[in-house]
């Protein structure tokens, strides 16, 4: 047994204690990880709640409590380029630089400058552009490259932070700034050989003043490593890439900047990605068995553009349609929610045996879920409504 799995054991299954501060110091370093060929996620990834991919691991809608809306970080997907880096807080520094900039030296934050801005709590939904992506083959019949996800690659956060534009006032930026690029602190991404440099992405300056945030908490916890500690950065509703973990710094440019996080990855027909699409899942296991009765069947829908506005079931391959009953709708001190919404409907099977239960949400911008999801090699926005088999008798 390597030193890093009886790190895990250690921790297995004391999730109240990784939610402290003092746990940071209990993790091994990346070299001593490196030597123990240990994984690239730290927090335990017990098999009733997650798929483990290695760097990459995806929640079971199986196990998700219908009582409980936001998503435990001991239970949310984790998506590592890499490997979690783990980073001393006490020392830890946000740089803030570019040409956007009133003051050409830039500047370095610590966490303490950070949290006397005024604080904001935001819900959203936080997922990767490739959750679905596995039913590009199962479903289609062309399997796209990269982690075969099924819907698991998401969850609905409750962050806890400041609002990036507080930052960037107090900062001083320049009114042509057009573009800000964030930058990880996990080791560069080496893929076929080529070195890519540390992971970060560009985005426009509009959605740093719209609703963006640095964040150091989920769902009233410090963050996990797994998930970014000590601060990352969230672009609510937009693709997981945007969200950059382990934030080590914000280029404000004049100009437009790109990196391949927006140009070879995460882009589609020659634009970088940016809102999420409407998706959909059942709190089921695949194929479940249910039994000969009436079934209350939940699930959850949620779209990167706006509030879900509608959601509807069919039972019988996408004949006929009806309405599922919505919870209420959400809201936090940041404003409007961008979180997911909650679904019921009362099924009674006509027969025994094979069905499929279908799930198509719309938003209030009007955007639905196809039956068919748009190709593309890298399998991203998987959008289309998934057919979920189940047994019944
Ligand atoms: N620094 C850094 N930020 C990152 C990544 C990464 O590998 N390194 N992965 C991105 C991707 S593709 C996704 S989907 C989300 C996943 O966030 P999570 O692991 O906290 O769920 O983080 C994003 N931010
Ligand atoms: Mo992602």
């Amino acid at each position: 047994m390597t030193p890093g799995i009886s790190r895990r054991r250690l921790l297995g299954g004391t999730a109240a204690a990784i939610a402290g501060l003092a746990v940071a110091d209990l993790l091994p370093t990346l070299a001593e990880r490196a030597v123990a060929g240990a994984p690239a996620i730290l927090k335990p990834l017990p098999p009733e709640w997650f798929i483990d991919y290695g760097s990459n691991a995806e929640m079971r809608w199986d196990s998700v409590d219908p009582r409980v809306y936001a998503t435990p970080q001991a239970r949310l997907f984790v998506r590592d380029h890499t490997s979690t880096p783990t980073i001393d807080p006490s020392t830890y520094r946000l740089r803030i630089l570019g040409d956007g900039l009133v003051r050409s030296e830039g500047v370095e934050l610590t966490l303490g400058q950070l949290r006397a801005l005024p604080q904001v709590t935001l819900t959203s939904v936080h997922e990767c552009t490739g959750n679905g992506r596995s039913f590009f083959a199962t479903q289609q019949g062309k399997a796209a490259s990269g982690t075969q996800w099924k819907l698991g690659a998401v969850g609905t956060v409750v962050w806890h932070g400041v609002r990036l534009r507080d930052v960037l006032d107090a900062v001083g930026v320049r009114r042509d700034a057009v573009s800000v690029m964030a930058t990880g602190l996990d080791p560069s991404y080496v893929s076929g050989g080529v070195d890519y440099g540390p992971v970060r992405r560009p985005f426009p300056i509009s959605k740093a003043y719209d609703d963006a945030l640095l964040a150091w908490s989920m769902n009233g916890g410090d963050l996990l490593p797994d998930h970014g500690f000590p601060l990352r950065l969230v672009l609510p509703g937009w693709v997981g890439i945007g969200s950059i973990k382990w934030l080590g710094s914000l280029e404000v440019s004049t100009s437009e900047q790109t990196s391949p996080w927006s140009t070879t990855w995460y882009n589609l027909d020659g634009r970088p990605l940016a809102a999420n699409p409407v998706r959909s899942a059942f709190e089921l296991p695949w194929g479940a068995q249910l039994p000969r009765r009436t079934v209350v069947l939940t699930g959850r829908s949620w779209s990167g553009a706006g509030p879900i506005a509608k959601v509807e079931i069919s039972t019988d391959g996408g004949a006929t349609w009806s309405r599922a009953e919505l919870d209420r709708p959400r809201s936090d001190s940041a404003g409007t929610g961008h979180g997911w919404t909650r679904w019921a409907y009362r099924w009674t099977a006509p027969r025994p045996g094979s069905h499929e239960l279908l799930a198509r949400a719309t938003d209030a911008l009007g955007r639905t879920q196809p039956d068919v999801a748009a190709w593309n090699p890298n399998g991203y926005f998987f959008d289309a409504v998934v057919r979920h088999p189940v047994t019944v008798g």
